[in-house]
């Protein structure tokens, strides 16, 4: 199995083995990520995560990668739309996102954790793993280096896979774009569908790194749906 990050697991909701009561197990902040590929319904789950987290009294703050701050977002224009026709290498993707990871880390997400705010990312880490690891070739161990250095080690506590069939989220997206609601993705949208069979593929891989802190969502289900499924979870992880 691939090696997991080392970390202790002390459950935050007992003190020798006496249960905490409700405030104080919602003070304790939380990041959670959103992974997945396109079209698979991240943003729809980010915006509903957020309001049923508001309605409990939680303060949540919703971020993204790559980008959050105004050099990540710099980066995230350069990373989607090379200039000059350069190809570029999955190496330079990796160090690209992983510069704009640690000002997103060290300027937004780790200030907004430590005063009192749930953290949701829409990508974190785990597309690094993915487009660049699994996908664009970089060795794991070597990216695994990379983002503890950029991230400083911080780790989502909980990561919502949002998984389903690749042709049901390439007409997801064919929707959305001859909509004009989003703007077309250079990098993926051309790619064969083999392409992105192995990014689901990657995904999926990765979650079996993680089995604990991943929790894999029929994203085949209507929104409302998921959006159950994982509020769900989260009232089983941490009792909200
Ligand atoms: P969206 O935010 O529109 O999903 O685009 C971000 C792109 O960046 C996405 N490409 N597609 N599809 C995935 C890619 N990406 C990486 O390749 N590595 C990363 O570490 C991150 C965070 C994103």
């Amino acid at each position: 199995m691939y090696p997991r990050a080392f970390r202790v697991d002390i459950n935050p909701y007992e003190c020798f083995g006496v249960r905490l009561p409700i405030v104080e197990r919602m003070s304790q902040t939380r990041f959670i990520t959103l992974e997945g590929g396109e079209g698979v319904g991240k943003s729809t789950l980010m915006t509903g995560l957020c309001e049923w987290l508001t309605q409990r009294g939680i303060n949540v703050r919703q971020t993204r990668e790559p980008g959050g701050t105004p050099i990540a977002d710099a980066i995230r224009q350069l990373f989607k739309s090379p200039p000059g026709g350069e190809a570029i290498t999955a190496e330079g993707e990796a160090l690209l996102v992983s510069a704009a990871r640690t000002q997103h880390v060290v300027n937004v997400i780790r200030p907004f954790l430590h005063s009192g705010n749930w953290v949701i990312c829409d990508r974190f880490a785990d597309s690094t793993r993915v487009y660049q690891g699994l996908f664009g070739g970089v060795p794991l161990n070597e990216l695994e280096w990379l983002i503890k250095f950029s991230t400083a080690g911080l780790e989502p506590d909980l990561t919502f896979l949002l998984d389903c069939d690749v042709s049901l989220s390439a007409q997801r997206i064919g929707g959305r774009k001859s909509s004009g609601e989003i703007a077309p993705n250079e990098r993926y949208d051309n790619a064969a569908q083999h392409v992105h069979d192995r990014l689901r593929e990657g995904f999926r891989k990765v979650a079996g790194f993680y089995p604990s802190r991943f929790f894999i969502l029929d994203a085949s289900r209507s929104k409302d749906d998921v959006l159950r499924q994982a509020c769900k979870e989260l009232e089983r992880r941490w009792q909200l």
